[in-house]
């Protein structure tokens, strides 16, 4: 454990009060507002939760892969939108500097994205370039001492509030896969960077994306990642599995919530003279939601300790992110189905969970990419016998 177990417990205990006490009454009001309010993103600041994965020489809580997992299956018992007001300087905004980052870098930004202070946002995907990342345009071009950047980045997370994105741009316009690829540090505002509006999605509400548009926009070439040209596709896949652990414990945590809300639901809804859940067929879906929630949960929990100690986990990271988010979208469509005609109404949050957890399988790479990631590995560590 980074962190003495009792000052864990207690971080703990303290995010789980905010999560129920602060957060979910605020949950409709995100929802109609697309908005959390200031005063909620100034608690998560001064609770340290835009810090939590920053080293602690940063400013940061430097908790390891297993206790920012538990701490994001407490995060998880509440609407996505508050975890992505600091999830990007957790988790994808962040762990590019930290992983690959020199001295000067992290020392100029994980101070400012531990306290909350900078938001950062991560740069890869493309109008033209999602799951086949290797594959963008957005051009870096050298201009003595420094790199002048084109091109387009889509569906943004915290684009809008972002002062740091890390943007993965080609420097090597002859090499057309991954190789040519480097990660800029690109600060906010600044000429020729502009964010197009919000997007309009199907759910999430108060969480928001937006492209990103260089139009000869100028860097030092003291903003590459690094320091090092060509590395920034194996930064982007290494935050990235990171984060798929993230997100898989995030996951584990929203189907607890949508299993607790299910099952008071089935205690308290009567039919045919009792309880739904007497009924075997309701019980059912109960089990089966609380025997995968826990599958998930002990998976995140087992591959975050491996990362932990050393591990290569792409391949662990891509089967957590693959179970997790099929698994939290199989629980959501039981809730609905337990909560019946009231699953589908606005009134019992129901409908908007469901919604919500429907990007999980999407976006970090989509399940099929998982799939890809996973299969690959497989048969690499076979021919490699
Ligand atoms: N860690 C470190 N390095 C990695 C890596 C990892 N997890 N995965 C790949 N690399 C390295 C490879 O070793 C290879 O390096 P060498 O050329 O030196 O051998 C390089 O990166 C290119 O890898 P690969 O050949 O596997 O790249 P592909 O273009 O075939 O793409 C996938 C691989 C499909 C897995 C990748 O494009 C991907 O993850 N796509 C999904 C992107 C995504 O998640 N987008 C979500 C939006 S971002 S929030």
């Amino acid at each position: 454990m980074a962190l003495d177990q009792e000052t864990f417990e207690q971080l703990r205990d303290t995010v789980a009060r905010f999560v129920r006490e602060r957060l979910v009454p605020l949950e409709d009001r995100v929802d109609e507002d697309d908005a959390v309010p200031a005063d909620v993103v100034q608690e998560m600041r001064d609770m340290g939760l835009f810090g939590i994965s920053v080293p602690q020489e940063y400013g940061g809580l430097g908790l390891n892969m297993e206790e920012e997992a538990l701490l994001l299956i407490e995060l998880g018992q509440t609407s996505p939108a508050f975890r992505s007001v600091f999830g990007t300087n957790v988790g994808i905004g962040s762990q590019g500097i930290v992983i690959d980052g020199t001295t000067e870098q992290k020392q100029s930004y994980l101070p400012g994205l531990a306290s909350g202070e900078i938001i950062g946002s991560f740069a890869l995907t493309e109008p033209d370039a999602g799951s086949d990342a290797g594959s963008l345009r957005t051009s870096a071009r050298r201009d003595g001492d420094d790199f002048v950047l084109n091109g387009t980045k889509r569906f943004i997370t915290n684009a809008p509030e972002a002062g740091l994105f890390t943007v993965m741009a080609r420097t090597d316009p002859e090499k057309k896969g991954a190789a040519g690829v480097s990660a800029f540090l690109v600060e906010a505002p600044r000429p020729g960077l502009s964010i197009g509006p919000w997007d309009r999605k199907m759910g999430q509400r108060g969480a928001h994306t937006a492209d990103v548009v260089f139009e000869d926009c100028r860097v030092p070439a003291s903003a590459v990642l690094g320091g090092v040209e060509g590395q920034g596709f194996k930064t982007a896949m290494k935050v990235l599995d990171r984060g798929r652990l993230h997100l898989s414990a995030f996951c584990a945590g929203l189907a607890e919530r949508l299993i607790r809300d299910s099952l008071r639901y089935a205690i308290e809804r009567r039919q045919f003279g009792k309880p739904i859940a007497d009924f075997q067929l309701v019980q059912a879906m109960l089990a089966d939601s609380r025997a995968e929630a826990y599958a998930a949960r002990s998976m995140v929990l087992d591959a975050a300790r491996r990362r932990d100690h050393g591990e290569d986990i792409a391949t662990e990271a891509a089967c957590c992110k693959l179970f997790t988010s099929e698994m939290v979208g199989r629980v959501a469509d039981r809730a609905v189905q337990i909560h019946g005609g009231n699953g589908y109404m606005t009134e019992y949050g129901i409908e908007r969970f469901f919604r919500d957890v429907r990007l999980m399988r999407i976006y970090e790479g989509t399940s099929q990419i998982q799939q890809i990631v996973i299969a690959r590995n497989m048969i690499r560590e076979a021919e490699a016998l």
